[in-house]
């Protein structure tokens, strides 16, 4: 089985398509599908986002559950993005996001 995050697995998306700037207000818009086995936890490397009011480099969705974490990027460079259930992550579900200066 291959699982994804956009349809993309294994770090296959262009890098270009989460790219964003140091200081700029990002918002990520996190839903999980409608599997039974589709209980995520989506974790950010480099940098933390707000879920809630709590500060975190971490959330848990549930099938068809949607989370907004907001993240305003400090730490530049190239960064991994995946559900941190090692199954689902050894299985492709990781994608890398870019901050620039
Ligand atoms: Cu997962």
């Amino acid at each position: 089985m291959t699982l994804s995050i956009n349809g993309y697995s294994y770090s296959s998306m262009p890098v270009r398509y989460l790219t964003m700037r140091k200081g700029e207000r990002v918002r990520w818009y996190i839903m999980a599908g409608l599997n039974d086995f589709d209980f995520h936890t989506p974790h950010w490397h480099g940098n933390t986002v707000t879920v809630g009011g709590m500060r975190t480099d971490v959330v848990a969705v549930a099938p068809m559950q949607m989370v907004v974490a907001d993240m305003v990027p400090d730490d530049v460079g190239v960064w991994l993005f995946h559900c941190h259930i090692a199954f689902h992550f050894e299985n492709g579900m990781s994608v890398k996001y870019q901050v620039r200066p």
